[in-house]
């Protein structure tokens, strides 16, 4: 039996397979109360079970895990939380939240989080598709499903801050969608970019030009989002000089630089009712 799946679920029922698009999708109610709490989110999501959900009714194509790298950003998580369980569940999706927390105060290596997350994650289930995840970014559209293709897909045309354009062609940051296959044929991504947006470039680059993948977005119309007011956290996120040299490496930095060079501490992994916890050190070398 698997821990990760409700223990009133019986998968018996659903023999037939979920249809391309739910038809349970509607326009979700974007609001962000100060006072919103974990608590009232659970009470909303009763159907949440240890960080995801699967529907009775039929049987997902995919296993969804979602990966949040996250440090001091309660508030936005609870609000991404708020909106993404309702959304997957709608969406009919099978899908488990991953929150990565670095402990320290070293700079924040969201890169290297996510090849934690992914590590961990498939510790639990052999999921299909990886969706990494900012936590200041809530989805607008039903439609933006949560679901892996034959390409990465990126799953973020435009943002309010933005005027919902998309900012460059390369651009492969906030939100993005990989098969488990496609991760590991990159070698997930490249920690050293860290601090400062090299490494949404870089995994761009990485599955385009290295491993014959192209980026697949969904229609603009569909792939808009709200990234919740934040100022720039010169400390925690720095700007990254280097990064444009970091896009020039040699494409065997690849094989030495990503989920194979990934050391880190475990500090804790909790199962709670709304998302599972990795906690970790991932010291300072990059
Ligand atoms: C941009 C990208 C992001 C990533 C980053 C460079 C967009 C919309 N986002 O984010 O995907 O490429 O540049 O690394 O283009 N975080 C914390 N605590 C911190 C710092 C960061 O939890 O102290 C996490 C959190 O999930 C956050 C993400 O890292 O959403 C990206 O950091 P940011 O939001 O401070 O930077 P931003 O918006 O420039
Ligand atoms: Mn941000």
């Amino acid at each position: 039996q698997n821990r990760l799946i409700h223990p009133c679920h019986t998968p018996k029922l659903a023999t037939k397979f979920c249809p391309n698009l739910s038809t349970t999708l509607r326009d979700p109610t974007l609001a962000f109360p100060n006072n919103l709490t974990l608590h009232t989110v659970r009470e909303r999501n009763p159907a949440v079970w240890a960080g995801g959900s699967q529907p009775w009714a039929c049987t997902p194509m995919q296993r969804v895990a979602v990966l949040i790298p996250h440090r001091d950003r309660e508030q936005h998580l609870t609000h991404l939380l708020a909106h993404l369980h309702p959304m997957l569940q709608r969406q009919q999706l099978h899908y488990t939240i991953y929150v990565i927390h670095q402990t320290g105060d070293f700079m924040f290596n969201r890169a290297k989080l996510l090849n934690v997350g992914f590590l961990e994650a498939m510790k639990d289930v052999a999921w299909d598709c990886v969706i990494l995840h900012d936590v200041d970014l809530i989805p607008e559209d039903d439609r933006n499903l949560y679901l892996c293709g034959q390409q990465p897909r990126h799953l973020v045309v435009g943002r309010n801050f933005t005027g919902y354009k998309l900012r460059y062609k390369g651009y492969f940051g906030g939100v993005t969608a990989m098969s488990a296959q496609q991760f590991r044929d990159v070698n997930g991504v490249f920690q050293t970019s860290s601090g400062g947006g090299g490494e949404k470039m870089m995994s761009y680059g990485r599955g385009n030009f290295y491993v014959g993948m192209k980026v697949d977005r969904p229609p603009a119309e569909v792939a808009r989002y709200t990234m919740i007011f934040h100022d720039r956290d010169e400390h925690g996120n720095r700007i990254n000089n280097e990064r444009v040299a970091l896009l020039y490496r040699p494409r065997e930095v690849m094989y030495s630089d990503g989920m194979n060079s990934c050391r880190y501490k475990l500090l804790s992994r909790t199962v709670n009712p709304l998302y599972i916890n990795v906690t970790v050190n991932i010291g300072t070398d990059k």
